[in-house]
């Protein structure tokens, strides 16, 4: 089976095409497949709505099945931001390092005790156009006051597991089988196996 992935991120499609390894789907880039410059805009107010609405512009668009990741970080103490914003948290176009910065500054005054923050994710299934089922999952840590570890992409650098290393410091597998993304694609992947 195909299963393309509406996305423009790169280190997302890594990361889903390793979590999909062991399942017999041939994962590629909805992009391949469509004009370079087509962009959709996300005009959602929730993760699960920016998915569905990413996954059923490209699945109108080309034949299968299509999934789309919307995902991003979310601080307790900042009433849930950056959240849905995360990628464009710093402007649009900001590089990664400008997002953990601008964070970074942000919650410069709050306390230890107060950085609870997880990343969340949501998968969108969609065929010609149509949404069949969002699944969503999430990764629980705390923000660090410094960014630590050169893995990952995006916050990795910030969010502080249990055992003490951001998920910048986990190896690409060790994130991989606790991530967000990790348990939003297992809900799928059981999803298609009952299919
Ligand atoms: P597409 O919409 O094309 O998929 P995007 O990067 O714009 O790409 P989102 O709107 O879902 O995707 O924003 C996700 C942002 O959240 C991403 O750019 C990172 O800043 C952050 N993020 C999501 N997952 C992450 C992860 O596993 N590690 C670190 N940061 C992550």
């Amino acid at each position: 089976m195909r299963l393309c992935v509406a996305t423009k991120n790169a280190h997302k499609l890594k990361e889903i095409k390793e979590i999909l390894s062991g399942l017999n789907v041939d994962v590629h880039s909805a992009y391949e497949f469509t004009e370079n410059d087509f962009d959709v805009e996300e005009t959602g107010t929730t993760f699960e709505e920016n998915a569905a609405i990413k996954a059923d512009a490209l699945s109108a668009l080309i034949e299968g099945y299509v999934i789309a990741d919307d995902s991003g970080l979310c601080v307790d103490a900042l009433g849930g931001e950056p959240g849905i914003y995360s990628a464009r948290y710093a402007g649009v176009g900001a590089a990664d390092a400008e997002n953990n910065a601008l964070l970074l500054k942000n919650t410069e005054k709050t306390a230890d005790a107060d950085r609870a923050a997880r990343f969340v994710c949501a998968i969108a299934l969609s065929k010609d156009g149509v949404t069949e089922k969002i699944f969503r999952g999430e990764c629980e840590g705390v923000l660090g006051r410094t960014e630590r570890g050169g893995n990952g992409f995006g916050y990795d650098p910030l969010l502080v597991m249990p055992d003490g290393r951001t998920l910048a410091e986990y190896a690409p597998e060790e994130k991989n089988r606790i991530s967000h993304r990790f348990r939003a694609l297992e809900l799928l992947r059981k999803y298609l196996a009952e299919k």
